[in-house]
């Protein structure tokens, strides 16, 4: 059985021994107990440091190594992510008066910035860990779908009012579908490590459905649905979730806030939130799109976000869900011809098994296209 909550792991002693390292550099009150590691990114590296102050008690804190690779100016990413989480501490305080509830915040490191270098390089820096919380990489009930869905729809309200000169571009066309269409077909092309030989379906998949790649992009450059402050990287383990009252307490990984289309972010919740089997599940049997689970992201979207969403954009609700899956898919299938070089992989063929994954995923909403297309109208029309 698949663990549906992201995997803890102990880590070696030298890694222990660099986690308190780099950990020491920042502004946290008391000693080093341990560190762990947190495996459920594909890009980053993340680990968990746990410190006891003086008192006895206990505090945890978050921290990562900023991908180089995937981000090419790691800098830029913490300018973001400074301006988002301090936006969102003044709305929050502004709107609840207090600061009581669990956000986001990035702990000062030596030499008064938010991010170190550490000992062998690269960008690190450290949030608060936000306690009490679960993520999960597979929903268990709807009430868990409604939440993520909400959140994510609140963030976009609560970015809303960031100016967009604010906010970086941190990875150029990140879902420009079409610029990720092509580069798949130049690598199946090129076939550096000659696998494209085994992926011969997957590609025939990508190419029936060529017309879907330009959809959301025709939209945004003829007007018909605003760009936004979107966060991007919507799957439904970057929601920490209470785990007594399974409320969504905070969105996390705020590493793709860019400008954006709000279809992405509700596509991706589609994607990670409807399937009951792992993003990298080999037993395709498994991978289906669940009708509540659908219904209930809708529901929580459209209860943060529907009074700012058009109606071309709510028109397209269910078709995003297809296309962010799609699109994922294409991006594990060029890794895959690339050498896997881009996504983490834990296994030969990894990315591979991802795509087909999605792309089963995909087919599943398109059987199911015109029920979900229902839903959204009607759900729409309840909330006005
Ligand atoms: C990556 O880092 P992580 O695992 O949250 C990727 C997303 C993909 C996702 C697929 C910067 O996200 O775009 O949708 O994997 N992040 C980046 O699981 O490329
Ligand atoms: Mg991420």
């Amino acid at each position: 059985m698949v663990p549906s909550t992201s995997p803890v792991h102990p880590v070696d002693p030298a890694l222990q021994e660099s986690i308190a390292f780099i950990s020491n550099q920042f502004a946290i009150e008391g000693d080093f107990l341990h560190g762990e590691e947190i495996q459920s990114g594909h890009i980053n590296s993340t680990y968990r440091a746990s410190f006891e102050t003086a008192n006895g008690a206990i505090h945890r804190y978050i921290l990562q190594r900023i991908n180089e690779k995937v981000f090419r100016d790691p800098l830029a990413v913490m300018r973001n992510v400074e301006c988002v989480t301090r936006h969102i501490n003044w709305k929050v305080l502004r709107v609840k008066k207090d600061l009581g509830g669990q956000t986001l915040n990035l702990y000062p490191g030596r030499g008064g910035k938010s991010w170190v270098i550490g000992p062998n390089g690269g960008v690190w820096r450290c949030y608060n860990s936000i306690e009490g919380c679960v993520t999960y990489d597979i929903v268990e009930n709807t009430r868990q779908a409604y939440q993520a869905a909400r959140a994510f729809g609140s963030f976009q309200d609560l970015v809303s009012d960031l100016p967009a000169s604010e906010i970086e571009e941190t990875i150029p066309d990140f879902h420009h579908t079409r610029k990720r269409f092509e580069r798949l077909m130049r690598v199946a092309d090129a076939d550096p490590h000659a696998r494209a030989g085994t992926v011969a379906e997957e590609l025939d998949f990508v190419g029936r459905r060529e017309a879907d790649i330009n959809v959301v992009l025709d939209l945004l450059a003829n007007h018909h649905i605003p760009c936004r402050i979107t966060h991007n990287d919507t799957k439904i383990n970057n929601v920490m979730i209470d785990a007594d009252s399974d409320e969504a307490v905070c969105v996390i990984d705020l590493d793709t806030v860019m400008p954006g289309a709000s279809l992405y972010d509700f596509g991706d919740l589609v994607r990670t939130a409807t399937s009951p089997a792992a993003e990298d599940e080999r037993d395709l049997s498994k991978v289906v799109m669940q009708m509540p689970m659908f219904e209930a992201l809708v529901d929580g979207f459209l209860d943060a976000a529907n009074d700012s969403l058009n109606d071309a954009e709510t028109e397209h609700l269910a078709f995003s869900g297809k296309l962010i899956t799609l699109e994922t898919g294409i991006r594990f299938l060029t890794d895959f011809l690339e050498g896997d070089s881009y996504f983490k992989i834990h296994r030969e063929g990894h990315n591979l098994d991802r795509c087909r994954t999605q792309f089963k995923l995909v087919a599943e909403i398109e059987r199911q296209q015109g029920a979900m297309q229902k839903f959204v109208g009607k759900m729409r029309k309840g909330k006005r």
